[in-house]
């Protein structure tokens, strides 16, 4: 270890307090003409006042300090420096400084270790259990709980086996399930195989057309029968006696039906996860894992954040500048500086066209429709780092910028090429992604964002204009053309209604900032999926403990918020049938590795597949704290 730094939040003066920062020098060498950078989600604002350091640089949340004084700091030294004037206080330990790096004057970058940050005002508490012991209302692992059960425990078979006649395709379908297990439970048993063996019970395939899409109902006897009337019921009664098998095998708790029956149909049609691939690049194998995890949870659409403003992951063929400059960060390129969670050394990462169809191909095996979404016109800094040409060179620098740092991150609707890059990118995608949804983002655009492009501003009076969202509308409105002549349904998030916003035929609305705003977008004639960061937001935090990990703008969000919220709770009876269902969405901002997801995401996303899946009536929180310790992780 070579220099350390410490940080500490202090809430004087109001109303956001001031942010300590100190290095020691931890090497054997007097350190001098260096500059300190670090990311942090606590930001520092325009107008502030800094003691003790001058401020060079800010990209979103990456800061760049150096010391007023030259005098060297000698080894076992340090430097003291503290700033106020932040844009928010910090809610918890993670909420400043995660990362730093000094550079030396000639140039090289060395790493800092830093330390949590101090809340200077008071003792920190001990974060809370987030789950109850819970207890089992039948002795049955399942997750989401079935709609009706009514089984008698009884003892597992050692396997359960193909009976006699089963058609090659419910073979196959097993056989997908019980390779998921597998997948999931490296360890454990197996659950399905074609041949009777000593121990094993037969399973029966029926057809029943009388049963919903996804519905499923399993008769237990001396054989099992699966009824479904398609391959998607069919596969969600086998992930349920998959579960049911695995249960036996982990807790002794647990047993298998003897007799009974479960009558099962989802509570909604869309169930829904989104991950941010862009903040931090999750692998290949780590998407293919997620995919897996969500069929467990029997989830239906993956929606796939392919780009943000830290980066573009999805390769174009006719643009490849969008997956190099495009999906590259580092301490030494100017257009794309490291950001939350970041080392100095450059990173890239990016998912080939290959690969995208090799995830579609998996998560289609198991159910799943992959949606993918392009951010427009706003998080889109990495297409403009990427395309310089899509800037307005007379728009000055750093004219408006949106709520999480940016400077000038909207595409630029003024701009024709603009267009003709998104035509290219939704007709490459389009061969990749037969999902019949495309997810264009559309949120947080700044409230003055184009104001002092030039070129914006003619396009505007041309048109009659008045403002950035009208503006932003009619912008989204071409886009919602392109879509439709793909013939996709246009997704958004909630703001595509601001200004006008876009027919709302063919378009979905995804309503994050609060409940109600889904009631409103439901009232203007929008099909909406709710996705609150109140209750389905899992990078917030799950207490409001200091110690806890997570962000904290719309939360605490303990898990039992995410189980018990009612999406539906307060939509009028007639607006509900455009409530279309509910999804979870992870945001990577802080998840700079799996140990973070795991630690924030479990056990919330089971906590939403059972809201998504399960009735009003048969939610029980205490039930589910039991079920879910069974639940694999990343
Ligand atoms: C808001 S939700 C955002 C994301 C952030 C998230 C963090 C939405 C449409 N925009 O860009 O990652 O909050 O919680």
């Amino acid at each position: 270890m070579t220099y350390f730094l410490e940080n500490a939040w202090h809430p004087a003066p109001a109303p956001e307090g001031t942010w300590t920062m100190t290095l020691t020098n931890l090497s054997d060498k007097p350190l001098s003409d260096f500059k300190l950078s670090l990311t942090s989600i606590t930001r520092i604002m325009t107008d502030h006042e800094l003691t003790g350091a001058t401020f060079l640089r800010r990209d979103a949340n990456f800061h760049e300090f150096a010391p007023t004084s030259a005098d060297p700091i000698a080894p076992g030294e340090s430097w003291t420096f503290y700033v106020t004037g932040i844009n928010r206080s910090p809610y918890h330990r993670n909420d400043a400084a995660k990362t730093a790096w000094v550079t030396h004057a000639d140039g090289t970058h060395v790493a800092v270790q830093v330390g949590d940050l101090m809340h200077a005002g008071a003792a920190p508490v001990r974060p809370k259990p987030r789950l109850p012991e819970g207890r089992l209302t039948l002795p049955f692992a399942l997750l989401p709980w079935p709609n009706t059960i009514d089984a008698a425990p009884g003892s597992a078979p050692v396997i359960i086996h193909a009976a006699d006649g089963t058609a090659i395709a419910d073979k196959r379908l097993m056989l997908v399930v019980d390779a998921l297990h597998a997948r999931l439970f490296p360890a454990a048993r197996r659950v399905f195989q074609l041949s009777a063996a000593p121990g094993s019970r037969a399973l029966h395939f029926v057809t029943d057309t009388t049963l919903a899409n996804e519905a499923y109902r399993i008769d237990f006897a001396d054989d099992i029968t699966l009824a479904a009337s398609t391959e998607k019921g069919r596969r969600y009664g086998l992930i349920a006696l998959a579960q049911m098998m695995h249960g036996t095998f982990s807790d002794p708790e647990f047993s298998f039906p003897a007799t009974g029956e479960i009558d099962d149909a989802p509570r909604y049609d869309w169930r829904g996860c989104h991950l941010d691939v862009s903040r931090h690049f999750w692998t290949y194998d780590e998407v293919l894992r997620v995919i897996d995890l969500l069929a467990w949870h029997k989830l239906n659409t993956f929606h796939w954040h392919l780009t943000d403003d830290e980066g573009w992951r999805a390769e174009i063929l006719a643009y490849p500048a969008l997956t190099d400059a495009g999906a590259t960060r580092g301490a030494d390129i100017a257009q794309m500086l490291p950001q939350l969670g970041d080392g100095p050394q450059s990173k890239r990462g990016y998912y080939t066209q290959d690969e995208m169809r090799a995830v579609v191909t998996h998560a289609a095996s198991l159910g799943i429709d992959v949606m993918p979404e392009i951010e427009t016109p706003g998080h889109a800094a990495a297409v403009l780092a990427a395309i310089p040409s899509l800037v307005d060179p007379d728009e000055p620098k750093d004219s408006y910028f949106p709520v999480q740092g940016y400077f000038n991150n909207a595409l630029n609707p003024a701009i024709p090429e603009t267009f003709d890059v998104l035509e290219t990118v939704f007709d490459e995608l389009s061969t990749i992604f037969p999902s019949k949804y495309i997810h264009i983002g559309g949120d947080e655009v700044a409230h003055n964002a184009w104001l002092t492009s030039p070129m914006a501003l003619a396009l505007m009076e041309k048109e009659g204009l008045q403002g950035t969202f009208e503006l932003q509308s009619w912008f989204l409105r071409k886009i919602k053309t392109m879509l439709s002549a793909r013939g996709k349904v246009m997704v958004g998030w909630n703001e595509i209604a601001h200004g006008g916003g876009v027919p709302p035929e063919d378009t979905l609305l995804m309503a994050w900032e609060n409940p109600k705003v889904g009631i409103e977008l439901a009232e203007k004639g929008y099909d909406v999926v709710m996705t609150p960061g109140q209750a389905y937001y899992l990078d917030m935090v799950q207490s409001d403990d200091w110690l806890d990990n997570g962000a904290g703008w719309a939360g605490p969000v303990p898990p039992e918020q995410s189980y018990n919220y009612e999406a539906e709770g307060d939509f009028p009876a007639e607006l509900r049938g455009q409530m279309r269902g509910v999804q979870s969405c992870i945001w990577c901002e802080h998840y700079s590795n799996r140990h973070w997801f795991n630690d924030l995401v479990f056990p919330r996303l089971g906590a939403v597949a059972e809201a998504a899946w399960t009735q009003k009536e048969n939610k029980d929180w205490l039930r589910f704290a039991r079920q879910v310790r069974l639940h694999p992780e990343l």
